[in-house]
């Protein structure tokens, strides 16, 4: 994904103002890694806190590179990621930052400042609330739309679709995906089969719709967890 246009600056609302001194007069053509990210959690290491490693490539290793309006890379510019209008998705408290360099601020939103190179690389701890079936999936997002916005210096970066491994909230610590979380996946699919209502929870290949693909793949994301380097914890949640 490239931001192409320019966008003035003036229009930002900064969350922290210490942040503005960073921040070019102009954003330019920055980009970001895509138009889907997966929020993950982390296993306990030997060298601490590790990420999920993101053997899949759809974790949230997420890279967004800031650019000013002469086209140069911006160090130092603050990048946020708001997941307030996720409807389904719940971040983690602690956004490991010690380990990610990413920072948790109330109530949905995980920030960032970019490096000399002008990125920033997310790696989102979090989790969905998905519960089994009834007459339709439960409720959420519709895959292919995208919830969550992307900022730079208060400027909209652009706008992506969120999935979660951790598909139910539950487990955490220690088995936040699980086998429960692949038969609710499972379960979502045979629904959606029949009629129901995809979500962007699980559509984990970004495929706008869920099925055995996406079941095939949070069944990899679970054998990693119980291999002990996927996401064994991705709580507590926030808010
Ligand atoms: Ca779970
Ligand atoms: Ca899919």
């Amino acid at each position: 994904m490239t931001v192409r246009s320019l966008l003035p600056i003036a229009a930002a609302c900064c969350l922290a103002a210490s942040a503005a001194a960073e921040c070019p007069t102009q954003i330019g053509g920055g980009s970001l890694s895509g138009n889907y990210l997966a929020v993950e959690g982390y296993t306990q290491c030997p060298t601490g806190r590790c990420p999920d490693p993101c053997a899949d490539g759809r974790c949230a290793n997420y890279l967004a590179t800031v650019r000013d309006g002469a086209n140069n890379v911006t160090a130092g510019a603050h990048v946020w990621i708001d997941f307030s209008s996720c409807q389904d998705i719940r971040i983690a408290c602690d956004q490991l930052t010690a380990e990610t360099g990413q920072v948790y601020v109330s109530p949905s939103i995980v920030e960032g400042y970019t490096n000399a190179s002008g990125q920033f690389t997310f790696k989102v701890q979090g989790t969905a609330i998905a519960t089994p079936p009834t007459t339709d999936t439960s409720t959420g997002t519709n895959a292919g739309v995208p919830c969550a916005a992307i900022y730079a210096c208060g400027v909209l970066f652009g706008n992506v679709v969120v999935a979660a491994y951790d598909v139910n909230a539950l487990g955490s610590p220690g088995a936040a995906v699980n086998a429960s979380d692949v038969s609710l996946v499972q379960s979502e699919a045979l629904k959606i089969a029949g009629g129901g209502t995809a979500r962007a929870r699980d559509d984990y290949n970004g495929s706008n719709t869920v099925n055995a693909g996406d079941v095939a793949i949070g069944m990899q994301m679970a054998l990693q967890a119980a291999q002990g380097s996927g996401s064994q914890i991705t709580g507590p949640y926030c808010p």
